[in-house]
This record gives structure tokens, C-alpha cells and sequence, in this order.
């Protein structure tokens, strides 16, 4: 075993991956972001004491360890380099800060610093050291599965966290939140049930994470309006524009604009075109292709360069036609391809060299013409919110079925467009995040003017669909969220799945459907509290799972 990596739903053999990442990862990327998540624990330990103490430090810090832990996400940042740099940078940061501190006199003895408080290494050392500090040093397998469990929320909860930062918007107690929760599974000290408890409490903070981004968003751009997406193409040179960062978003159309050069989103972008701010751009085209993972094929027939401001990016083959036009920026790295730095001291991020590559480039290829309608967030749902309850009160709408979450290379996600499909004609679907492409393009009409599939956004607007929930509950005057006709069927991916899950479990939502398989990192013991507690299940067959949620 090379390295030891379950954080995502496409894991090796469904039980984790040990040679290399099925995303493409490499053992020594692997190593290297846990040994980063360890010194951030380090650092976590001397950030706390600070609070403790009443001692001031850097705000820089809280950024740091949010942006680092976002960086370990699934499919984000592929560039060993870039994780040697934040571990030499986190071990200087860690340090000054502890010296910060035995400055004020604080004894850091008396305090049982964890190891990642004081191991020091060199980038030679580095390798040998991230072995031991992986997942698998923790050996209790009911505790390891739930300090990962948290763990990933965290990594989710960073992400958002980041995206609310980049518009302005802070939140410092999801900062002292994920900073002792990370020093938390460190502490051998606590019981699992204590372990539980501050999952729920990572949902709740997921919670206030994503309504602090939906603020940042709607403040910024407006809120998301229906709108009718183009899904064809036009004659200018584009650069497409993918992951979930809409200051990133902003900017491009800024300066790409009178340039000549069109913009086109894909995949996690695709709800920027429901955005007041961004539709006036006439050189916003609309959307190319689907989810992530087709993007080894879309990428090639686009033919413009290509921007991830996060994930999830497939490491392209050397051959691929597309393998010199890939840009990164924000969390999203790959080593050999251009980087667009940091925005520095409030100016933008500079994206002239993609806009002048862009200039040389042909203009996509069709590959798809029509249109797809998206734009269900909050807002606009309780703007519509007369005809929905008629439309429940009816009996035109008997159930709504939450299908937010993600999409995955597996083929057995085949399930969620036979799902979709084959749903009675008088249900609807709510979705968020990317897992709207197995079905977003199926004709499945609408019912009275609503249309049977609700878009509200990416996965983070999500939250969206718990304040409708959460409306709903309010209008039909009911005690319990989960006395509402809503069923909850989600497809999970990645860490950001994760933080949404419990932010839901933390709303008090039971008998969530999880698939296309469960978490490989929930113990069989923990997926059995989940079961027992929350009412957890995964999928089966779709004709099945049809007949037990319509009962
Ligand atoms: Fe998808 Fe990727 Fe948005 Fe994830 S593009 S899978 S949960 O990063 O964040 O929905
Ligand atoms: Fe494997 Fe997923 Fe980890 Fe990648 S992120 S190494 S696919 S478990």
C-alpha cells in the first residue's frame, strides 16, 4: 500500500484506494494532502490556545486553514507542488504562532500538544512522515470512520466558507468551528458519542455555511431567476468556464467582454446563467455539455481554453488535444498547467493570458442545440409559491423529490435518469449540484406550468431546497419536516456531498436514499447508527425504490 485514500463514493473496489486514486491521484499527491491535513491540525492546536487565551493573531491564519483543507477535495488540486508549498508554509505559519504564544508567557508543555503541534520536517523528510499520518493511524475502525466523516464535512464546509470569502462575506465562527473540530480528531478522549455529536454539529455549521454563501450570491449577482439556458453554440472563440466560483465568474465576464471571445459554462457553472448579474453579459452564451466526468470528450470539442476554478477536474491524457488549453485557478492546481494567481490586496485576478490564448482558438463545436430551464432557488420558488400549494392541494402534485447531490463516472448512476424517468407525472423533482445531469435534458413536461424538474443551482444551493422545505412546512402548518410530501433520493461524490448530507441530517430530515453506494468510510457500525438514528438507507432497484417512496 502506497497510500490510503475512501474520501469519495468512487473509491477503489468500493473500500479505499491504495495505489493510486481512481480521480487520478498519485500516492505521492495523496501523502502529501495528508500531511498537510495533519499540520493543520498543528496549527488548529495553537489557534485554539490563542482564542483561549484571549491572544490576537493573524486573520490570515483562518484563511489559510480553510483554503487548505478545500484544496484536498476530491478532484481540485492534482499538483504535488502546490501541497510541498502549503506544508513548508503551514509549518511556518504553525511556528510563528507558537512562538507568538510562549511569548505571552504561555506555557505550551502544560498544554499536551498533539504530535502535529511540534513534528518539524524538511520537504526531504515530508514523505516519510505523511505515511504515518493518514487515515489509518487511527486504528479503532468505529472512530476512524467518524472523525473522517467530520472530517470530510469540514473539507466540504471549507469550500463554501471560500466562495462566501472571495465575495466578502465572513462568518469567524465557521472559522473557530472548523479549526477546534479539526484539533477534535485529534483527542483520543472523546466517546463515540461524542464523536456523533459534533457530526451533527459539522451539519449545523454546514448549514450556516451555505446560507452565508447564498447571501454572498444573491447579494452580489441577485437572486437566481427561471430562465431558459442555451445549450448551443455561436460562432466567436469561447473559453469555457467550470467548478463553482462565481467571483471567478464575475471577473472573466468582465474581461472578456468586447473582447470577441464568448463564455460558456460547464458543468457546476451552468447555474451563473440564472443570475441577473451575469445575463447581461451578451457575450455569455450559455452551457456546453454535461457533468465533470464527460469532460474528456467535451473538452476536445470545444476547442477554447479551459478554466476550473475548483473541482472536479480528470487529469487529462499527455495526447489530449485540449492537454495544453487547461487553466487552474483558486483551489483547483495540476502540476505543468498554468496557475492564474490569487486576487492581491482587493485588485481582480488577472485573466488576460487565457483571454489572449482563447483569441487563437476555433469556436466550439455544436454538439447539442435547445435550450434546458433552471433557476428554482429559494427566491423564485416562493415567489411560485400560490401555484405549488394549489398544485399540492389538488392532488396535481402528490410528491417532490429531492435528487440534489452529484454526478459520477459509475454506470450504475444509470439508475437516477431511469429514476427521474420513470417517476408518476405528478411528481416533481427539486435538485442542486451536479447530479441534475442524468436527467435535466429528459422531456418530462410540467405540471400546470411547473416544470417537473426544479433546478435551484449547484450543490451548495442545496440549501435552497431546505429553506423551500423548510416554507412548505411552514404553509401546510406542519410540526415536522418530515411529515411533508418530500422524499429525499441523493447521489453523492464528493466531501461537499458530505457537509450537505449532514447539514440535512442536521435540519431533523430522515429516511435520506443515498447511492449510487454508501460511504466505504462509515463503519459498519456507524452506517448502523445512521440507519437506526436518521432512518439512512441506499438504493435499489428503481422500479422498487419507485413503489416504496410513492407508498
Ligand atoms: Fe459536482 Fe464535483 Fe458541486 Fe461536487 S462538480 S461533484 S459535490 O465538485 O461540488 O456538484
Ligand atoms: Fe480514491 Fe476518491 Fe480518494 Fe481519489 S478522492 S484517491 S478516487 S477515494
Amino acid at each position: 500500500m502506497s497510500m490510503f485514500c475512501y474520501q469519495c463514493q468512487e473509491t477503489a473496489k468500493g473500500t479505499g484506494c491504495t495505489i493510486q486514486g481512481v480521480c487520478g491521484k498519485k500516492d505521492d499527491v495523496a501523502n502529501m494532502q495528508d500531511l498537510l491535513m495533519f499540520v493543520l491540525k498543528g496549527i488548529s492546536f495553537y489557534t485554539k490556545t490563542a482564542r483561549d487565551k484571549g491572544i490576537e493573531y493573524d486573520e490570515k491564519i483562518n484563511k489559510f486553514v480553510f483554503d487548505g483543507l478545500f484544496a484536498t477535495i476530491t478532484n481540485a488540486n492534482f499538483s504535488k507542488q502546490i501541497f510541498i508549498e502549503r506544508v513548508t508554509s503551514a509549518l511556518e505559519i504553525r511556528n510563528s504562532l507558537r512562538k507568538k504564544l510562549e511569548d505571552a508567557g504561555v506555557n505550551i508543555e502544560v498544554l499536551k500538544p498533539h504530535s502535529s503541534a511540534i513534528w518539524d520536517g524538511t520537504p526531504d523528510t515530508y514523505e516519510e512522515k505523511a505515511k504515518l499520518v493518514g487515515v489509518l493511524a487511527t486504528e479503532n475502525e468505529d472512530v476512524r470512520s467518524l472523525r473522517e466523516l467530520i472530517t470530510y464535512g469540514l473539507k466540504g464546509l471549507a469550500a463554501y466558507t471560500e466562495h462566501a470569502f472571495n465575495l466578502g462575506y465572513e462568518n469567524k465562527e465557521l472559522y473557530k468551528f472548523m479549526q477546534d473540530t479539526l484539533l477534535a480528531t485529534t483527542d483520543n478522549s472523546l466517546t463515540s458519542d461524542q464523536l456523533v455529536a459534533l457530526t451533527l454539529q459539522t451539519g449545523k455549521y454546514g448549514v450556516e455555511a451555505m446560507a452565508l454563501l447564498d447571501k454572498a450570491n444573491t447579494s452580489s449577482y441577485g437572486n437566481p431567476e427561471i430562465t431558459k439556458v442555451n445549450i448551443g453554440v455561436k460562432d466567436n472563440p469561447g473559453i469555457l468556464i467550470s467548478g463553482h466560483d462565481l467571483k471567478d465568474m464575475e471577473e472573466l465576464l468582465k474581461q472578456t467582454d468586447g473582447t470577441g471571445v464568448d463564455v460558456y459554462t460547464h458543468s457546476e457553472m451552468l447555474p451563473a446563467n440564472y443570475y441577473p448579474a451575469f445575463k447581461k453579459y451578451k457575450h455569455f452564451v450559455g452551457n456546453y455539455g454535461n457533468s465533470w466526468w464527460k469532460q474528456k470528450e467535451e473538452f476536445e470539442t470545444f476547442n477554447g481554453p479551459i478554466l476550473f476554478t475548483t473541482n472536479c477536474l480528470v487529469p487529462p491524457k499527455k495526447d489530449a488535444g485540449y492537454y495544453n488549453k487547461v487553466y487552474t485557478t483558486g483551489a483547483a492546481g495540476f502540476d505543468g498547467f498554468p496557475h492564474i494567481a490569487d486576487r492581491v490586496n482587493g485588485k481582480s485576478k488577472d485573466f488576460s493570458q487565457i483571454i489572449e490564448h482563447a483569441k487563437k482558438c476555433a469556436s466550439p463545436i455544436e454538439i447539442e442545440k435547445g435550450e434546458i430551464i433552471g433557476g428554482f432557488a429559494h427566491n423564485q420558488v416562493i415567489q411560485l409559491a400560490d401555484k405549488v400549494v394549489d398544485a399540492v392541494k389538488s392532488g396535481a402534485i402528490k410528491k417532490f423529490f429531492v435528487m440534489a447531490g452529484c454526478d459520477g463516472r459509475m454506470k450504475d448512476r444509470d439508475y437516477y435518469t431511469e429514476f427521474a424517468d420513470k417517476l408518476p407525472k405528478d411528481t416533481v423533482i427539486l435538485t442542486a449540484g451536479c447530479a441534475k445531469y442524468r436527467y435535466n435534458k429528459l422531456q418530462l413536461g410540467d405540471i400546470g406550468g411547473i416544470p417537473r424538474v426544479l433546478d435551484a443551482g449547484q450543490c451548495n444551493d442545496s440549501y435552497s431546497l431546505a429553506v423551500i422545505a423548510l416554507k412548505l412546512k411552514e404553509v401546510f402548518q406542519k410540526n415536522d419536516i418530515n411529515e411533508l410530501p418530500i422524499a429525499y433520493n441523493i447521489a453523492w461524490y464528493e466531501q461537499k456531498a458530505v457537509i450537505v448530507l449532514l447539514a440535512l441530517l442536521y435540519l431533523g430530515v430522515k429516511n435520506i436514499h443515498l447511492g449510487p453506494t454508501l460511504p466505504a468510510f462509515l463503519s459498519p457500525n456507524v452506517a448502523k447508527v445512521l440507519v437506526e438514528t436518521f432512518g439512512i438507507a441506499g438504493i435499489g432497484t428503481v422500479d422498487e425504490d419507485i413503489k416504496m417512496f410513492m407508498n
